[in-house]
Parts: C-alpha cells; sequence; structure tokens
C-alpha cells in the first residue's frame, strides 16, 4: 500500500506545530509533575535570646536537608501569634514549630491551626489547655527540664565541696519562673539536688523574676540579696542562663566576687561571652541543651507529617551537658554554635 508522500509530511509537521503550540504555556518539561515546595513556619517568643536564634539555625539545616522553605517569625505577644498564624496560611504554609510567649494560648492557636489546616508541633514551653493541664495532643519537644534541673543542682554542690565551703556560711539564690512548667521543674530539680546532697534547707532562697531576661533576674536576684546580710558564699541558678547571669550581676554589685560564687546556668548557648571573659567570673558553668538540634528535630518532624502524613511522637526530650570555661569552646564547636 502507497500513502502520497507530501500529505503525509504535512500532518506531520502539523502535528508536531499543534504539539510546540500546546507546550507554549506549560512549564518546563518536568516541572509540572513536581509538587510545590513545602513550607513550614518557626515562631518563638524571644528572638533575641540566642538559644531561639539557635534552634532557628538547626531548622533552617533541615530545611537545606529536605528541600523545604522555612518561614521564621518573632512572636513576642499573643497578637503577633495570631497574625503570624494568618501570614503562614496566606503564604501557603502547611504546618509550623512554636515557642509561645504564653502557653494558655495553646487552645486558640491550636483553634486558629486547625481552621488554616496547618499542622502544630510545640517547642521548649508546652501549651496549657482551659484546665490548666497540658494539651497533649499537640506533639511537644523539649528539655528534659528536672533532669536538667538536677544536673545544675548537682553541680553546684559538687562544686562547693571541691571548694572546701562550710553550708553555715553559705546560701542558694535560685531565680524562678514559676508560671511555666518546663522552669519550674528545672528550679525544683536544682532544690531537690541540694536538699539531697546535705544542704541546709533554710539556706536555699527563691526569688521570682518578673521578666525571663537579665534585668528581670538581675532585680529578682537583688531583692533577695539585699535581705540577706552575713552570707559569705553564694550558690546561684536560674531556669536558663539569663536567670543566672543576672543573679550572678547581682552578687558583683553586693561586692561579692568570683571566687564566693558559683553561678550554673541553663541552655549553654546564652552564656558564651560570659564565659570568654578573660577573667572568670561567679558564672562558673552552664548545663548545654543542644538548641540546633532541638530547631532541627522539631522541624524535621513536621516536615515528615506535612510530606507522608507520620505524626511526631507525643514528647520528646533532649538531654544536657555541663559546659565550663574549659570546655565550652569544644562542645560549642562540635555543636556548631563558635
Ligand atoms: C524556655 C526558656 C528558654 C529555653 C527554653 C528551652 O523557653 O525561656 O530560655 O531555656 O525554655
Amino acid at each position: 500500500m502507497k500513502f502520497p508522500r507530501l500529505p503525509h509530511f504535512g500532518l506531520l509537521l502539523f502535528a508536531v506545530i499543534l504539539a510546540g503550540c500546546s507546550k507554549q504555556p506549560s512549564p518546563p518539561a518536568g516541572a509540572a509533575a513536581t509538587p510545590a515546595k513545602i513550607k513550614l513556619g518557626y515562631l518563638v517568643k524571644q528572638p533575641e535570646e540566642p538559644w531561639f536564634q539557635y534552634e532557628w539555625k538547626g531548622a533552617d539545616a533541615a530545611a537545606a536537608k529536605y528541600g523545604f522553605e522555612l518561614i521564621k517569625i518573632a512572636v513576642p505577644d499573643g497578637e503577633k501569634t495570631l497574625a503570624a498564624i494568618d501570614s503562614l496560611a496566606a503564604n501557603g504554609a502547611q504546618g509550623f514549630v512554636i515557642c509561645t510567649p504564653d502557653v494558655r494560648l495553646g487552645p486558640a492557636i491550636v483553634a486558629k491551626a486547625r481552621a488554616a489546616g496547618l499542622k502544630v508541633v510545640t517547642v521548649d514551653d508546652r501549651f496549657l489547655g482551659a484546665d490548666g493541664n497540658f494539651l497533649t495532643e499537640v506533639p511537644y519537644l523539649g528539655m528534659s527540664a528536672t533532669k536538667i534541673g538536677r544536673m545544675s543542682g548537682r553541680v553546684l554542690a559538687d562544686e562547693m565541696q571541691h571548694r572546701g565551703w562550710a553550708a553555715a556560711d553559705t546560701a542558694a539564690c535560685i531565680v524562678t519562673f514559676e508560671e511555666l512548667a518546663t522552669c519550674r521543674e528545672r528550679t525544683d530539680g536544682i532544690i531537690a539536688v541540694l536538699k539531697e546532697s546535705g544542704f541546709p534547707a533554710d539556706h536555699i532562697f527563691k526569688t521570682p523574676q518578673r521578666t525571663t531576661d537579665i534585668p528581670g533576674s538581675l532585680d529578682a536576684a537583688n531583692a533577695l540579696l539585699v535581705q540577706k546580710s552575713g552570707i559569705k558564699h553564694w550558690l546561684v541558678a536560674g531556669m536558663n542562663d539569663s536567670g543566672t547571669l543576672g543573679a550572678v550581676r547581682a552578687t558583683e554589685g553586693q561586692g561579692y566576687t568570683a571566687a564566693n560564687v558559683i553561678g550554673v546556668g541553663i541552655n549553654g548557648t546564652d552564656c558564651v561571652d560570659e564565659l570568654r571573659k578573660p577573667a572568670p567570673t561567679g558564672f562558673y558553668g552552664s548545663i548545654y541543651a543542644s538548641a540546633p538540634q532541638e530547631g532541627f528535630r522539631t522541624t524535621e518532624m513536621l516536615y515528615f507529617w506535612v510530606k507522608d502524613g507520620t505524626p511526631p511522637p507525643p514528647d520528646t526530650r533532649s538531654d544536657g551537658q555541663l559546659i565550663t570555661r574549659e570546655n565550652f569552646e569544644k562542645v560549642l564547636k562540635a555543636e556548631g554554635i563558635l
């Protein structure tokens, strides 16, 4: 069977042109099948604190590894938090990690996120329900607070013994922020270990900080120190580095020197300048918990939840390790902080 050549060629040409035309408005080959990039938010209450900057850094590393887009937003109050959720939804995000400025905002945050179809993972500060109990249905990742507090207490007790201080003229100044469970568990852990180690309970003084920053803890410690005379040595601790740093500054203001003060922080990210000072201060060390790993792991969990529908475990805890002037550079270098 013979086909006329020209018409056949003409048809073919026509088909090629048609195909070419139909391809014009489409994206480049292959792109049409690629799903849109996953977008995830990371909202933090105190972006000025190095702790949260390092969480963001860890989250950035997860975004680079898995190829999602990370939207970092500072949420210092409730209004900014709710506005941030609106903005994430408008930007096409599928979920967010949050360290909320107020744990009692939990139900409102969850309701807003649900309405916008966003998944939520909490980090550090766990949401509370209207009944005051944890909102356990929202996945949480945070410090092993009691354990880390107990480590801080152990360091205080051991270093006091090492320096040969008598309990009779030593007292403990514990700056507290009991509104937050993670903070209360830490300072309770510190106090429990001091008591277990034989430190007199009536020499342990709690003093509440109104704001969770250095000025807040400085004020809290000052209020205590001015009332207590005749104390030769102070053990100083709080729920994080800022809590302890403010209290150490307060002891300095009252004329105590590094030789008379043992200060132990928690976080390990916010005391780098202090540990780098040429001469030692009353800030002896800190229990380092990995902020970069918290940032990495929370966003990694959220990514797989969005991508594959695998929900994160309900409660994940991170551990701590002591850093002092002797080892902080080595530990923080290994963590990518220095
Ligand atoms: C709380 C504190 C932070 C950090 C975090 C793990 O949010 O405010 O400094 O300690 O827990």
